[in-house]
């Protein structure tokens, strides 16, 4: 079997690399397959402390493999893309917002469609300078989907979000940092070491605080400041009973840096 996701571990951070570098990482249904199952397998390891999203070669992905719909729909069949979306792209996403582990994406080049998708579906972004972010779906006349709409509006506002997506505008790594839509831009020619250096800060602090919060994060991106001080209340309850929390106290008491537990 092809590997198309590569995998690399170091000191806690898992780096699932799209591999299939001569159409930009383009998807096809094999490689969101196998990006799913990859996604499983960290969120289940509990050396894993954080995620790294990102490709092989000079793109991040190009979003949906045309390849894979041009010859059905250039012969005139219909294609299921409901089905399409439902079965490959909607469980990856999921995967990555229900995993208790912060993920995050590392935008190593062109980030098209889906592919930007995926990108704006991680908890955190950071891309390399000469990296561009592009709505590209209306350029085929389709819809932003793998949950773009959703996503882009609550970063960058209604407006601007409508804008990018009717225009297919290419956005350079600083717009996008300007726009919020990355964290951090770095530069190309030690893009991967400063990803990784950036997803270790994340793998050193105490992982379940992390989980809790990313978890509190997630419904509060939906549900009310009642909802919000509820869960707030029932999630600190549980950190309040790791080991972490006590260790957390007792190395400020003594003055000392942490020891999370691992
Ligand atoms: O099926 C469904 O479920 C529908 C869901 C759709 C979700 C979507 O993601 S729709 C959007 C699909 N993606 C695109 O429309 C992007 C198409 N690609 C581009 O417009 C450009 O490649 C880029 C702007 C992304 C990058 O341009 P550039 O100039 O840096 O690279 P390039 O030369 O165009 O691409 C390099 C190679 O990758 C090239 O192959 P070649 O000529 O060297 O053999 C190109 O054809 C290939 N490639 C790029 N994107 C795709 C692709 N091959 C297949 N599918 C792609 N999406």
């Amino acid at each position: 079997m092809t590997q198309l996701v590569l995998t690399r571990d170091q000191a806690g951070v898992r780096t699932l690399s799209l591999n299939n570098p001569d159409r930009l990482n383009a998807l096809t249904a094999a490689l969101a397959g196998q990006l799913l199952s990859a996604l499983q397998a960290a969120a289940s390891d509990p050396a894993v402390r954080a995620v790294v999203l990102t490709g092989e070669g000079r793109g991040f992905c190009a979003g949906q493999d045309l390849t894979e719909v041009a010859g059905p729909l250039l012969q005139g069949q219909g294609l299921d893309l409901h089905s399409h979306l439902e079965q490959h792209y909607r469980p990856v996403i999921e995967a990555i917002r229900g995993m208790d582990k912060p993920v995050i994406a590392a935008v190593n080049g062109v980030a098209a469609g889906a592919g930007a998708s995926l990108a704006l579906a991680c908890d955190l972004r950071v891309s390399s300078e000469d990296a561009q972010w592009v709505q590209i779906f209306s350029n085929i006349a389709l819809i932003p989907d793998a949950g773009s709409t959703w996503f882009l509006p609550r970063l960058v506002g209604f407006g601007r979000a409508f804008e990018l997506m009717s225009l297919a505008e290419k956005l350079s790594a600083r717009q996008a940092l300007e726009l919020g839509l990355c964290q951090q831009v770095f530069s190309a020619d030690d893009f991967a070491a400063q990803a990784q250096a950036y997803a270790e800060r994340f793998a050193e602090r105490p992982a379940l605080a992390l989980a809790l919060t990313k978890r509190a994060l997630n419904a509060a991106l939906t549900g009310t400041l009642a909802d919000s001080l509820t869960l707030e209340a029932e999630l600190q309850q549980q950190a309040g009973e790791s080991a972490d929390f006590r260790e957390g106290v007792q190395a400020f008491m003594e003055k000392r840096p942490p020891n999370w537990n691992r």
